[in-house]
């Protein structure tokens, strides 16, 4: 992780002061690039404690397309509390369906993305194509007074990532995106991490990600995300028989809030550990050795099933989030 300590060194350094929505300014670089080889081991902070158990509560929340808090603690995860339920924008947001409720946020956006399409009534072939795309008929309209058809449909994007991973895994085109103009207004926050990117190697057998990242808090923020992604990776690496390897973290704008400044300072202090491993339950089918596709796993797994094995860390380190 001495790649996560150059990143908190480069924005101390080169950052410059920028104020924000929170009240709480920020040290920001725009633009920074991290890049991990998985195979040497997985991204965890090592020189404060990472809150692992929270990490994979939140990735399976977003994998069950949850929209409630309430579901995330039931996974382990306490972190959407504050955004569903503290944040005075949020709570005046008449889009808010009552307490805990966020939105549609991230998974909901990863899993059963609104999709419309609007086609001449006359079309019926394209239509047709659409219904054998997956899209049902919501209604007619009349548009500059043409004839149109409404058509949805909530597109599953990751699960039509791993079907693409396993049937053509020469793509370069297997992503899922979270910026979803049509909700920012309905969400308790936009999305953060937002654009993920597949890159399987026939060769090797080996699965890269990269990860966009708009805006990222480096001191809370960075390792969870990093975490998170990597055990994405983990996932559908095991779920599509290819070894995870490269997993490159973009961010947009780079970020350490002003409160954050003396746990980043200490953390520099400290000498990081060797990276740990990740380990995936048996229980969870492995491709490579099944040649059975399972995705209906991206929905079962729970957050036991993941587990970091030969974690070292200094002493915990704690700041407040910037609501
Ligand atoms: N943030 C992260 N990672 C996340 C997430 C939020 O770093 O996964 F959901 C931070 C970034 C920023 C704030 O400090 O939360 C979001 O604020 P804004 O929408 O104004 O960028």
């Amino acid at each position: 992780m001495k790649q996560y300590q150059d990143l908190i060194q480069d924005v101390l350094d080169n950052g410059s002061w920028q104020e924000n929505r929170t009240g709480i300014r920020t040290l920001s670089v725009p633009g920074a690039m991290m890049r991990f080889d998985l195979q040497k081991g997985f991204p965890a902070v090592t020189t404060k404690r990472l809150a692992f158990k929270s990490v994979v509560g939140e990735l399976v929340g977003f994998l069950r397309a949850t929209r409630s808090a309430a579901t995330f603690r039931e996974l382990g995860c306490k972190v959407w509390d504050q955004n569903a339920n503290e944040n005075a924008e949020w709570l005046a947001n008449p889009f808010r369906a009552g307490t805990d409720d966020l939105g549609p946020v991230y998974g909901v956006q990863w899993r059963e993305w609104p999709a419309y399409k609007v086609i001449d009534a006359g079309k019926t072939d394209q239509i047709e194509a659409a219904q054998r795309k997956g899209f049902s008929v919501v209604s007619a309209l009349t548009d500059n007074g043409q004839d149109k058809v409404l058509l949805y449909k909530a597109v599953d994007q990751l699960r039509e990532c791993l079907d693409t991973i396993i049937n053509n895994p020469a793509s370069r085109r297997i992503l899922f995106h979270g910026w979803n103009c049509a909700v920012l207004d309905e969400v308790a926050l936009p999305a953060c991490h937002l654009l993920y990117q597949f890159l399987p190697n026939q060769a090797t057998r080996e699965i890269s990600l990269c990860l966009y990242v708009r805006s990222n808090d480096i001191g809370l923020g960075t390792p969870f995300n990093l975490a998170e992604g990597a055990a994405l990776l983990h996932l559908v690496g095991r779920l599509t028989g290819y070894k995870p390897r490269w997993f490159t973290y973009f961010v947009g704008d780079a970020h350490i809030y002003e409160n954050h400044i003396e746990m980043v300072t200490e953390q520099l202090k400290r000498e990081p550990y060797p990276a740990p491993q990740l380990v995936i339950a048996d229980r969870v089918p492995d491709f490579a050795v099944t040649s059975k596709y399972e995705p209906q796993w991206l929905e079962q797994v729970e957050p036991g099933d993941f587990m970091l094995e030969n974690y070292q860390h200094h002493a915990p380190l704690t700041a407040p989030m910037a609501v």
